[in-house]
């Protein structure tokens, strides 16, 4: 459980980082399910229903860029999702009724792993409040060199920061980042990171020759109703559920207003949303 110091970092700074969450058993289920669902898979031969390629291989590369929804699809992944530990501790951040939103593995592949730039996870989702949390639990020993996540602290109680522009949403902060106050969270394979949906983070490309797995959760109080269903963002609803206590009879609302994400056009992911906006810019 979290000690309330930790309770506290997380309400505070915005997000909390916690080492061996994971233990090496559950390191090695998921290890093993990863590498049965990616087995065969090319970037010209794969399931885009389930799973994203690095664009930047040959066809016949095998380097997964993403899987999605693995805590719907694959056992092992659903199993952890819904257990008792993990909501355990959710539940001391949000309270006993909780949802979960959505999941996904964020694959880095040496040398070549894809960057996110940086965003906050609730522009792509608004909400009636800003009680949810994505935590990223790393599958491997992660460092600067090859990706480890980056946050601004004390970020998530204010205003959205602009994520559009022209009146589209670009999926990263399109104002400029003090990046001088990032702080990049390193850990070893099993740590976990709960960080607030508000707090802006981002993730270099992975340059070393390590890879840097990481599963992705994400779920909300269950009084955090969506406040915008339009085209992709009705998308991230399809897999949300009750998981722990009960259906809320009233939303709650933490803020007067709050940014919809408008596109421009279909995107297929995150990564293809911030290439299409780093190519706009490259432009200008
Ligand atoms: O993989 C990462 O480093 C960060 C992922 C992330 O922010 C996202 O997928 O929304």
């Amino acid at each position: 459980m979290f000690t309330s110091e930790q309770v506290a970092q997380f309400s505070e700074e915005g997000f909390v980082l916690y080492p061996h969450f994971l233990s090496d058993g559950d390191l090695g289920r998921f290890h093993s399910s990863i590498q049965e669902v990616t087995a065969g898979s090319t970037l010209a031969e794969h399931d885009e229903m389930r799973m994203e390629m690095e664009p930047q291989q040959e066809p016949g590369g095998e380097l997964v860029r993403r899987l999605y929804e693995p805590c719907t699809h694959y056992e092992a992944f659903r199993a952890f999702s819904e257990s008792d530990s993990l909501l355990s501790f959710v539940e001391q951040l949000f309270g006993p009724d909780l949802f979960f939103h959505y999941s996904k593995i964020n694959m880095k592949p040496p040398g070549i792993g894809s960057p996110v730039e940086w965003h906050q996870d609730l522009s792509y989702y608004p909400l009636t409040n800003r009680d949810s949390v994505s935590i990223l639990f790393y599958l491997d020993d992660t460092t600067i060199e090859n990706g480890c996540l980056q946050v601004i602290p004390r970020k998530h109680t204010a205003p959205l920061l602009d994520h559009s522009t022209q009146g589209f949403f670009r999926g990263k902060v399109t104002t400029k980042v003090d990046e001088s106050q990032a702080v990049p969270l390193e850990g070893a394979a099993g740590t976990a990171i709960f960080m607030n949906a508000m707090t802006p983070h981002s993730s270099i490309t992975n340059t070393s020759k390590q890879p840097r797995r990481t599963l992705i959760l994400s779920y909300r109080a269950a009084d955090a109703f969506p406040v915008y269903t339009g085209e992709m963002t009705h998308l991230t609803e399809q897999h949300s559920r009750l998981v722990r206590g009960g259906l809320a009879a009233k939303a709650r609302f933490s803020m007067n207003e709050f940014p919809v994400p408008l596109y421009e056009s279909r995107i297929a992911s995150l990564y293809d949303l911030q290439e299409r906006s780093r190519q706009e810019d490259a432009q200008a």
